[in-house]
C-alpha cells in the first residue's frame, strides 16, 4: 500500500479514475538508487513508455510520500495528457523517506555557500546530473514539476539548477512556512496542520501515520488538550523534531528566515510555471511569492501564473468540475489546464515544439466560470477601491459618517472558540471534509455572539476583483494579546437557484442543505496575530482597549461577485484548531502558556471616520 502512495491528494484520485481506464500500463519501471554527493543514495522509479522509438525528455517528480512499485495502471491524472507527448516519467524518494538512505529534515533550508552541504537544491541536481548520464534514451533535457512538498522539491532546484534542466513548474510550493501556507500565517500557528503533519511525516520512516486521535471530532481533542505543551508533555514526548523546532521558534528568528528558501531568489534562472488554487487549504501563498521574486532583479526567464478556484492540488484531478458545492460552469478546469497550458509549457522546452506562452498570468475566474489572460499581474486597469465597514453592520463604499458609534464589540472567550468548519472535525488526514472546507457554507457561525457580520446591499451590477486584496482592520482588545480573524464572504441571493425539488412533494433529506440559495462562500481568509503587529522578530503586549491597525492581507484574487449577490466580511478572535487559541493576555511565548494565561477579552471592531476599518478591493471596469 506504502509504495504506490504517490502523494497524498493523488491517491484519491487515482483510485477513482481506476474505474474507467485499462489495466495494463503503458511503462516499464525500474527502480534505482541514485547517488548522491556525499555517497547517499536516493530510491528512484524509473517509467519509460513501452513504444518509445526516439529519445525523449525527463519529467521528475520529487517526493516524501513514497514511488510506485509497480508500472502505474491507469495512468494517473496529472501525466496523462503530458504523457501524449512522450515522457521518461522519474519519481524519486527524498532522503531519508522510505527505501531512500540518509535523513529525512522536513526542511527547505538550502545553504548556497557551503560547498559540502546537501540539500534538496543539490539532491535534485544530482539526480538529473545521473539520469541525463544514465538512462537509455534521454533526450539531454530534463523538466520537474509537483504539488506541494513535491512541488517545493521543484522550487527549490531555481536556487541552483543544474543546466539540463530545462524547464520547471513548481505548483502549490510553500516558500516561507512561518509567513505562511502550511504551518503559519503570519506568525499564527496551524496547530493541527503542523502538529498533524509532523507526526505524518516524522513518526515512521518508511510510513505517511496518522496521528491516532481517541476523539471523534478533533475539535474537542484539540480543546481538551489545553496548553499547546501538553502535546510534548502527553503524547510526542520530544520525538518528532519538526513539532520540537516549532514550538522552540514561536517568532521569525534565524531559524525561520533559513527555512524562508524564497528570499534568496531574485530571478528565475529557468522557465517556471508557477500554479496557486484560489481555495488551496495548504499552501496558497507560495507560488505568488516565488512568481514575484523570480522577477525581483528584473533579469527573470519566462515565468508565468496559472490560479484556478482549487483546493489543494484539485488541477491534478481527472476533471476539476467544482469545489465542494461550487461547480464550475461545466468547465473541467484541471483538465483543461494540463491540455491547454501545462501539456504546452513542457511541450516548448522540452520538445523544442509548438508556441511559448504568450501571457503573464492566466486565472480561472470564479463567479464567471471563465478562463482570463493577462499580460501583467496585477493587471493594470484594477483600481484598489476601499469597501467600509459600518457600524450599523452594513458594507459601504463610503466611510461611516463621524458622527456614528465608533465600534462594534463580541467577547472573544478561548474556553469556546469558534471552529473554523462545522462540527465534527476529521483528522486533516486522511481526507475527511478538510480538503474543500475552504468554501464551506459560513452561515454556520454568523449568529454567533462573537462573529461580528457585515453586510453590503445587494449588488445592482456584477463586481470583479483582480489582484492582492487586504483588510485594515481598526481594533481593539481587553487583553495584551489577540488575533482578528476576517473573511470576505459572496452571499448568494435566496433565489440563487431554482431548487431542484417537486413544489408539492418538497425537498427529500439532504436536499435543502444543498441549495446554494443564500450561501454564504468564503472568498478570502486570513489571520492577523496582534503579538506581530509591530514586528514578527520581537512581539510586543497589546495595549489593553487602545485600537490597533490590524493589517490584513488577504492574498491574490480573482472573482466576480455577480448582480444580486451580496458581500459579507465576517470578524472574530478564534478559529480552531486551524490556528491555535490566542491566550489573550501576552505571554513571552504562546508555546509555554499555562492554562490560566487564556482568558476572555472584549474586542472592539471600530467603524468611524477616524479609525474607518475597511477592505481594500482591486475591482475592474
Ligand atoms: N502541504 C504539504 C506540505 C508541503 C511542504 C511542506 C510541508 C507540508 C503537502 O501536501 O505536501
Amino acid at each position: 500500500m506504502r509504495n504506490v502512495i504517490i502523494s497524498l491528494f493523488t491517491l484519491a484520485l487515482t483510485v477513482c479514475s481506476a474505474r474507467t481506464e485499462p489495466e495494463t500500463s503503458s511503462f516499464s519501471l525500474k527502480e534505482v538508487m541514485i547517488p548522491m554527493r556525499d555517497g547517499v543514495h536516493l530510491q528512484t522509479a524509473i517509467l519509460t513508455p513501452l513504444n518509445q522509438s526516439a529519445p525523449l525528455p525527463i519529467l521528475l517528480e520529487r517526493t516524501p510520500y513514497g514511488v510506485p512499485s509497480n508500472p502505474p495502471a491507469p495512468i494517473p491524472a496529472r501525466w496523462a495528457e503530458l504523457s501524449r507527448d512522450g515522457y521518461i516519467f522519474v519519481i524519486q524518494n527524498l532522503r531519508g523517506r522510505f527505501k531512500s538512505e540518509g535523513t529525512f529534515n522536513l526542511s527547505s533550508y538550502v545553504n548556497l555557500t557551503d560547498p559540502k552541504a546537501t540539500n534538496e537544491t543539490t539532491d535534485a541536481y544530482d539526480t538529473i546530473e545521473w539520469l541525463v548520464k544514465n538512462v537509455p534514451q534521454n533526450n539531454g533535457r530534463a523538466g520537474i514539476f509537483g504539488v506541494s512538498y513535491d512541488g517545493l522539491t521543484a522550487a527549490l532546484t531555481l536556487l541552483h539548477p543544474h543546466p539540463a534542466l530545462k524547464a520547471i513548474s513548481e505548483q502549490a510550493s510553500p516558500a516561507d512556512e512561518w509567513m505562511n501556507d502550511d504551518d503559519h500565517h503570519y506568525g499564527a500557528l496551524r496547530l493541527s496542520y503542523d502538529f498533524e503533519y509532523a507526526v505524518l511525516e516524522q513518526a515512521d520512516k518508511n510510513a505517511n501515520t496518522h496521528f491516532a486521535f481517541d476523539v471523534f471530532d478533533t475539535y474537542e481533542w484539540y480543546l481538551k488538550l489545553g496548553p499547546i505543551s501538553n502535546i510534548n508533555a502527553k503524547y510526542l514526548h520530544d520525538s518528532i523534531p519538526y513539532w520540537n523546532d516549532s514550538v522552540a521558534h514561536p517568532n521569525y528568528d534565524e531559524f525561520w528566515h533559513k527555512e524562508a528558501w524564497v528570499n534568496q531568489l531574485h530571478s528565475s534562472p529557468v522557465p517556471n510555471l508557477n500554479v496557486a488554487g484560489f481555495w488551496d487549504q495548504e499552501d496558497p501563498w507560495g507560488p505568488w511569492k516565488i512568481f514575484r521574486n523570480s522577477e525581483k532583479d528584473g533579469a527573470s526567464a519566462h515565468n508565468v501564473m496559472v490560479a484556478g478556484p482549487w483546493y489543494h492540488g484539485e488541477w491534478q484531478s481527472p476533471k476539476g468540475d467544482a469545489i465542494g458545492q461550487i461547480s464550475f460552469g461545466g468547465h473541467e478546469t484541471a483538465r483543461e489546464f494540463r491540455e491547454q497550458i501545462e501539456a504546452p509549457f513542457f511541450r516548448y522546452y522540452l520538445h523544442g515544439d509548438g508556441e511559448k506562452i504568450a501571457w503573464k498570468a492566466s486565472t480561472f475566474q470564479s463567479g464567471s466560470n471563465t478562463w482570463r489572460t493577462y499580460g501583467s499581474w496585477p493587471p493594470k486597469e484594477a483600481k484598489q477601491t476601499n469597501l467600509y465597514l459600518q457600524p450599523d453592520g452594513g458594507l459601504s463604499f463610503n466611510p461611516p459618517p463621524s458622527a456614528a458609534k465608533a465600534y462594534v464589540e463580541y467577547i472573544s472567550d478561548p474556553a469556546n472558540p469558534v471552529p473554523y468548519r462545522p462540527r465534527p472535525i476529521s483528522p486533516t488526514y486522511p481526507g475527511g471534509d478538510w480538503r474543500d472546507w475552504e468554501v464551506s457554507d459560513q452561515r454556520f457561525v454568523d449568529h454567533r455572539p462573537d462573529v461580528l457580520s457585515f453586510v453590503s446591499a445587494p449588488l445592482d451590477h456584477d463586481l470583479t476583483i483582480t489582484g492582492p486584496v487586504a483588510a485594515q482592520l481598526y481594533a481593539s482588545t481587553s487583553g495584551t494579546d489577540s488575533d482578528f480573524i476576517v473573511k470576505l464572504i459572496d452571499i448568494y441571493p435566496d433565489n440563487a437557484v431554482k431548487d431542484s425539488w417537486d413544489p408539492d412533494a418538497g425537498p427529500k433529506p439532504g436536499d435543502y442543505a444543498k441549495s446554494l440559495n443564500g450561501y454564504e462562500l468564503p472568498i478570502a481568509m486570513e489571520v492577523r496575530r496582534g503579538r506581530f503587529n509591530e514586528s514578527y522578530e520581537h512581539p510586543a503586549p497589546l495595549k489593553p482597549n487602545q485600537p490597533n491597525l490590524f493589517p490584513i492581507s488577504l492574498r491574490d484574487r480573482d472573482h466576480v461577485f455577480l448582480k444580486g449577490h451580496r458581500i459579507m466580511l465576517q470578524v472574530q478572535s478564534t478559529w480552531f484548531p486551524l490556528i491555535d487559541r490566542n491566550p489573550q493576555k501576552f505571554t513571552p511565548s504562546i508555546y509555554t502558556a499555562t492554562a490560566a494565561d487564556y482568558i476572555k477579552a472584549t474586542q472592539r471592531v471600530y467603524c468611524s471616520s477616524v479609525l474607518p476599518s475597511h477592505i481594500e478591493l482591486p475591482i475592474m471596469p
